[in-house]
């Protein structure tokens, strides 16, 4: 075990933060521009709340390199991608001091439970913080788009809106509020149905959807109705609205990602066994829906009266190994730093 984490003090420039993941009603899936990870479409999510990535980070004056662990193990390619983070961060800072990170997750990671953006939404909460950088959530929101798109979402709390932007440098491709979590507060379902992580990531299955999927230029051409409808739902609370855009953008996303070549397949049987089900109930007048993104687990969000039945439902279905229940969360925000060292 490595006692690094462990310090007896803290550090001037040391913080942590706590962020939720998130979930898409109206996808992401493709990118205008890899590089500064520009997504070909505009995106609506939900952020949840018993859901969290804690990350503490503490910079080291002096240090050459850094130090990353992720849910109590190093990982090198996942270390790649947190180092990648941290640049960005001394780059904005002006400094080149090495980073000792400590990151954890309540839920199973890399396994469509949107663990890349809890995680990068709370590194660059954490980091900003650490090295003093006073930034808007606008920019916290750029930068923790440039580590994992999703991650844009997660900088804030209840539905969300991250735009498509017209800019090439991207600074118009940022997340916004749409509506406060208390304001129509939804309830969400997890049915897990693998712990696995996922084949074929999301990155690689974005490039190669765009480059194979003969379904692309429809996919990008149909999005901005999806958003709009989605945005009125939302904003007139209205369930049965939100319900049909939602579900048409997960299948669709979905259908165009299958038809890629070699096609990605993110579900297993027990996923469609659950889109079934939640369809019964809705059928039988329990307001739900689902949406299912880059891995196998079943997101069911409901209104709060339909939260035990639609957990009951859900855990009857063979395959499912567990349920996870949410609300709607809360922005990225700080905590103590140090307290992952407990
Ligand atoms: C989403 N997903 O809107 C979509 C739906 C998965 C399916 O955003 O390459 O980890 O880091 O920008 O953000 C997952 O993709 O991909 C994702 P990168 P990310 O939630």
């Amino acid at each position: 075990m490595n006692s690094e984490p462990h310090i007896a003090v803290l550090s001037e420039f040391q913080a942590a933060a706590q962020a939720h993941p998130n979930i898409a009603l109206i996808k992401y899936w493709g990118k205008r521009d890899t590089a500064l990870n520009l997504p070909a479409v505009g995106s609506i999510s939900i952020t949840l709340d018993s859901l969290w990535t804690r990350t503490d980070v503490r910079f080291v004056p002096g240090q050459a390199e850094d130090r990353v662990r992720l849910n109590g193990r190093s990982d090198e390619a996942e270390a790649k991608r947190v180092i990648a983070g941290l640049d960005l961060l001394r780059q904005r800072a002006g400094v080149n001091w090495g980073a000792v990170v400590d990151s954890r997750n309540n839920f199973p990671t890399a396994a469509g439970l949107a663990s890349s953006a809890s995680g990068f939404a709370a590194l660059v909460y954490a980091g900003a913080q650490a090295l003093g950088l006073d930034l808007s959530e606008t920019e916290l929101s750029i930068l923790a788009r440039r580590c994992s798109g999703s991650a844009a979402r997660s900088v804030l709390g209840g539905y969300v809106e991250w735009a498509h932007g017209q800019l090439a440098d991207g600074s118009d491709s940022v997340a916004h509020p749409l509506l406060a979590a208390d304001a129509w507060p939804l309830r969400v379902a997890v049915a897990i149905t693998s712990t696995a992580a996922k084949q074929v990531g999301s990155s690689e299955g974005m490039r190669r959807t765009a480059q194979t999927s003969p379904f692309q230029a429809a996919w990008i051409a149909t999005q901005e109705t999806d958003l709009t409808t989605a945005r009125n739902a939302i904003l007139a609370h209205d369930f049965d609205a939100l319900a049909q855009v939602s579900e048409h953008s997960c299948l669709k996303m979905h259908a165009l990602a299958m038809a890629a070549q070699p096609g990605l397949l993110y579900w297993n049987g027990a996923t469609v066994e659950c889109m079934h089900l939640v369809r019964t109930l809705r059928q039988q007048g329990l307001p739900v829906f689902f949406t299912v993104d880059a891995g196998p687990q079943l997101k069911a969000v409901c209104a709060p009266s339909a939260i035990e039945q639609v957990k009951a439902a859900l855990r009857e279905v063979p395959g499912v190994l567990d349920v996870l229940d949410a609300g709607l969360g809360a922005a990225a925000h700080a905590i103590a730093p140090g307290v992952l060292e407990a």
